[in-house]
């Protein structure tokens, strides 16, 4: 009797650009891979690279690498006569669509504006959080009340925070000012601002909340948000009294930092704007010299997202650099320290960023690029090491963190840097093997791209698709993704189950109840929209 092949393949759901390394994922095969086309024929033999351990799925794993399949087209993957699945897809301008998905998706998290019909499509909503007037809460140091609106809500809550803006506006800041020629002209149906192309017309429309979280003084409010996490009800339906709470060093050097790089990227476009974000940038930055330990942490009568950080000298860093890149001011200019960038970024991990600017600049920053390039290099070697086994991606178990796709999206990022600064082939590979990774070749099979692949999460953690009696989720969000911490399990709201797996690529449940696993960020979206952006405008005409 024949035994039925149990292998399973991984691949990346959304596809492969034609001229890119083409890698899949395969577990539990045995034999040659046959690529077969639409119409029957086999149009390449592969054979599988030896099985490596992959101890984050503790699965043996054998990558195929089928890069010299360029044909654009639909294929079958086959393994003794048997096929594996017939979702193999070969596309040009493969990663446009999720490209402008992602960047879509900031739209649809727009505070106070109704989102309408022509633009939202079946996800139109009416306006929330709409009363602008916004009370002082006693952790700002003040009382009394601010005028602040628009931004976008942080994630499945409705809060506003600036340190986690501060991350994704940048991230999304230095995609426009990296690849401006591809985003003058990509466009994906967003209400017009004046005549600025859609991904700074979005940027704009949180930069313009942040200024209004600016005090009198300098310094920067930390949060806007009730005082409880509201319950599954949509934006307008949550009309419990909003708080400006809390004013720190994190959220003023973030702030700093963000509003340099805008006067570079809106100084052509609307030099009055970009001139209102550098001063703005200069008083947050004044103000976190005077005050540089006010960590904040959450008040006992407040509940929302805390975005809590005691170490404060990376966002300082962080902001001296982009002030100095800005305004060529040497006082500003921090010292890249070679021991100081232990991980990629991450909202609590602004150093790296630092050092990215650093790296890229080297004109304005002169010995230190050299010193932040080897900082990069030296990462970026064991990263493109890493992708070289298992799923191809650099993720070990301590990156399965609450949020593991933006850790995967930042090592992306990071490796797109070391590319920019070399040039070298080996670092484009690695960081593309991200994008397959967030789209389907990872352990549960499943693109984490709301909307986008053939398995994609349908339950998030987000109050609006969950409020909105529609079928489908928000598209274009990126899911937090697994990890074993299990903090949402027997939540009280809603009733978490025990989804953990043992083992941390596989702890994750598509369940609207898992805000540890299922929800969705705008940091985490960030390094995604990043990375599928650069791989379109690298390849671009
Ligand atoms: O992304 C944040 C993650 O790093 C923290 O471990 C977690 C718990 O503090 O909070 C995450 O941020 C949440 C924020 O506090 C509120 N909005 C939803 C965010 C994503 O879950």
């Amino acid at each position: 009797a024949t035994v039925a092949n149990a292998a399973t393949a991984y691949i990346n759901q959304i596809g492969y650009r034609p001229a890119d390394p083409k890698e899949f994922a395969l577990v539990d095969g045995s034999g040659d891979i046959e690529i077969v086309n639409a119409a029957g024929q086999t149009v390449l033999q592969v054979t599988p690279k030896a099985s490596s351990y992959w101890a984050p799925s503790t699965q043996n794993v054998q990558l195929v690498d089928f890069t010299a399949l360029t044909v654009p087209g639909t294929y079958s993957i086959k393994q003794g006569g048997q096929v594996l699945r017939s979702d193999l897809k070969i596309a040009d301008k493969t990663f446009e669509d999720v490209t402008k998905a992602a960047l879509k998706w900031y739209y649809y998290q727009r505070a106070s504006m109704e989102l309408e019909e022509q633009y939202a499509g079946q996800w139109k909503r009416a306006a929330g959080h709409t009363n602008s007037t916004v009370t002082l809460h006693n952790s700002t140091g003040t009382s009394g009340t601010i005028q602040s609106s628009k931004g976008w809500y942080d994630a499945g809550d409705y809060g506003r925070y600036i340190v986690n803006s501060g991350i994704t506006t940048y991230t999304l800041l230095s995609l426009y000012e990296h690849f401006p020629e591809y985003f003058n002209t990509l466009k994906w149906n967003i209400p017009a601002e004046g005549t600025l192309p859609d991904l700074l017309a979005e940027i704009k429309y949180n930069l313009d909340w942040m200024l209004t979280m600016q005090a009198a003084d300098g310094g920067v409010y930390h949060k806007l948000s009730t005082l409880q996490f509201p319950g599954d009800v949509m934006p307008a339906k949550d009309t419990e009294k909003l708080y400006v709470i809390g004013k720190g060093t994190a959220a003023s050097f973030d702030f700093a930092g963000v509003m340099a790089t805008t006067y570079r990227v809106f100084k052509t476009f609307d030099a009055t704007y970009a001139a209102q974000c550098l001063e703005a940038a200069k008083k947050a930055y004044a103000w976190g010299l005077q005050n540089p330990n006010k960590a904040f942490t959450n008040p006992s009568d407040v509940a929302t997202g805390s975005y809590s950080d005691g170490e404060l000298s990376d966002e300082k860093a962080f902001a001296s650099m982009e002030l100095f890149i800005s305004t060529g001011d040497a006082s500003y200019k921090p010292t890249i320290d070679p021991n100081k960038m232990s991980i990629v970024p991450a909202w609590p991990e602004m150093y790296g960023l630092a050092v990215y600017a650093a790296a890229t600049h080297a004109t304005e920053v002169g010995a230190d690029a050299e010193t932040a390039k080897q900082m990069l290099l030296q990462y970026a070697n064991e990263f493109a090491y890493a992708a070289s086994s298992g799923f191809g991606v650099v993720m070990s178990n301590e990156d399965f963190v609450w949020g593991s796709n933006a850790v995967a999206g930042n090592q992306g990022v990071f490796l797109l840097y070391a590319y920019y600064v070399t040039g070298e082939q080996k670092y484009y590979e690695a960081a593309k093997k991200v994008i397959d990774y967030l789209l389907g070749k990872n352990p549960l099979d499943m693109s984490f791209l709301t909307g986008f692949g053939t398995k994609s999460p349908k339950l998030p953690h987000h109050r609006p698709s969950t409020a909105d009696k529609i079928t489908d989720p928000v598209p274009g969000m990126i899911v937090g993704g697994p990890q074993p911490g299990g903090e949402d399990i027997g939540s009280k709201s809603w009733e978490c189950k025990d989804y953990r797996t043992g083992v941390p690529a596989t702890s994750y449940t598509d369940n609207r109840c898992s805000y540890a696993t299922n929800e969705v960020a705008i940091n985490w979206n960030a390094p995604f929209a990043y990375i599928a952006g650069a791989l379109e405008a690298l390849n671009a005409g």
